[in-house]
């Protein structure tokens, strides 16, 4: 059971040393519960206004001089009376306020506590509140973005646009079916079906922004492929701009995988360096070549290094086949030794030298083209949550069967039970007919504090 009649408190920043720490208050005793433990009468105190005083133990001795806000409900982030402590930001004086205030009757906050009452009291919905996580665990300026435009409302509004339009639509049905004698004829009937049509293309888009959104949301794996002594690893260090991995003139030099995070075009990728494939009796080596395949097929980006100072060889021809070539990038490289010795029938295609470090803007380019299937531009709203992109789904099946049926010339009494669970299951985006359980699961991912 969710309760909310407790006032809650949490160390709202980050625990270590700093200028400042913030202890945040929640509840309709934070006024209350403070004012037993400051210096002043914080009663008299105005709303959102700062005042400097000291926190004070129960002997009355001074714990620290702390800036006191409060926003009082209900125009706070909770909607209930918040106050927030900004104390000295070390890690004990943090601790020893926070103590004063578990001592005076708050109690600890669970993760997203704050966010959650927040939701339950109706100041944001469910996809704002969940937008205010991804906000603070953003890894990329896109990341970023997508989620204030979340949290500014853009993806609720497109969802309550679609659950306008449905429910208009089910309104004239509805009204048919009060009304037989006035009936809908087939013209009528047509338009309905324009107007499902197209709220079912713009649900599909969105929908479809989920391949984007994920990539946005948890990154990009891009794995360096291709036969042995290509210059793999050569062009891992060149592109880290460090000597990283280790480089002969031996074939099969690199048999485990290398992994290292890497920032390319405001975008943060995880590179991957691996065995070069080839038939080759050595176990050492064979294991290595098996975790390459398995690295190579789970990256969202493939490297696929070539030499072109030579002809392509058996291992090349065999590894070109298998890979996918949408998310392949084929690579040149060698190039100051000499320009490619063949063509290639691919789509994407560079020409570097690792070694002398030529050619790689080109690469980066070509990858920041092939991160994105769309183009990403900065009023796109995605979806980059896995709760919405199913409840988005789910209500665009039960448009396409009301669609279906429609075209059967099926009773609009059972068509209109469809668009209604469609409705549904786009009210659950926003945090309508969840259960209570499904909500304690979403704000648990929180950090505490927030
Ligand atoms: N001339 C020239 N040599 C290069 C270039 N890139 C790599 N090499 C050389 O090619 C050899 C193999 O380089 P690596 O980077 O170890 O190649 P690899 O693909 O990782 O090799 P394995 O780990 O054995 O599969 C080394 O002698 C490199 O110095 C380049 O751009 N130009
Ligand atoms: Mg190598």
């Amino acid at each position: 059971m969710i309760n909310q009649k407790e006032t809650i408190t949490a160390i709202s920043t980050p625990i270590g040393e700093g200028a400042i720490s913030i202890v945040r208050l929640s509840g309709k005793n934070s006024i209350a519960i403070i004012n037993k433990i400051f210096s002043k009468d914080i009663l008299k105190f105005k709303d959102k206004t700062a005042y400097i005083g000291k926190i004070l133990d129960s002997k009355k001795n001074v714990v620290d001089e702390v800036i006191l806000t409060l926003f009082k409900t209900p125009n706070s982030f909770t909607g209930e009376d918040i106050v927030e402590i900004a104390c000295h930001g070390g890690i004990l004086i943090t601790q020893r306020v926070f103590e004063e205030v578990l001592n005076a009757g708050a109690r600890p906050s669970g993760p997203g506590e704050f966010t959650m009452r927040a939701f339950l009291n109706k100041k944001i919905d469910l996809s704002q509140a969940e937008a205010i996580q991804d906000l603070i665990s953003a890894k990329n300026k896109f990341a970023l973005k997508a989620a204030s435009n979340q949290l500014c409302g853009h993806l609720s509004k497109e969802i309550k646009k679609f659950q306008k339009l449905l429910i208009d639509i089910a309104a004239i049905m509805e009204v048919s079916l009060d009304f037989p004698e006035e009936g809908i004829d087939d013209a009528e009937t047509k338009s309905l079906i324009d107007d499902m049509l197209s709220i079912l293309k713009s649900m599909q888009e969105l929908s479809d922004t989920f391949e984007d959104g994920k990539i946005i949301k948890a990154g990009v794996s891009i794995c360096i492929a291709g036969s042995v002594n290509v210059g793999k690893s050569s062009l891992m260090n060149a592109i880290l701009k460090k000597d990283r991995a280790i480089v002969t003139s031996i074939s099969g030099t690199t048999r485990d995988v290398l992994k290292e995070d890497i920032k390319l075009n405001d975008m943060f990728y995880q590179l991957i360096d691996t065995a070069g494939i080839r038939k080759t009796t050595c176990t050492i080596e064979q294991e290595g070549i098996k975790r390459s395949r398995r690295e190579q097929k789970n990256s969202d980006i493939t490297l696929l290094v070539l030499d072109a100072s030579k002809k392509l060889s058996e291992d090349d021809l065999t590894f070109i086949k298998i890979l996918n070539r949408k998310k392949t990038i084929a690579i040149w490289n060698k190039i100051d030794i000499s320009d490619p010795q063949e063509k290639i029938d691919f789509e994407n295609v560079v020409k570097i030298s690792a070694k002398n470090r030529i050619g790689l803007e080109n690469l980066y380019k070509m990858i920041e083209k092939i991160t994105f299937k769309s183009k990403i531009s900065n009023d796109e709203i995605f979806i980059t949550n896995k709760r919405h992109k199913y409840a988005l789904d789910g209500a665009i099946s039960y448009l396409k069967k009301a669609l279906k049926d429609l075209g059967k010339g099926i009773s609009f009494e059972f068509i209109t039970i469809d668009i209604k669970s469609s409705l549904k299951e786009l009210s659950k985006i926003l945090g309508f007919d969840i259960t209570e359980d499904i909500l304690s699961s979403i704000f648990s991912n929180f950090c505490i504090g927030k």
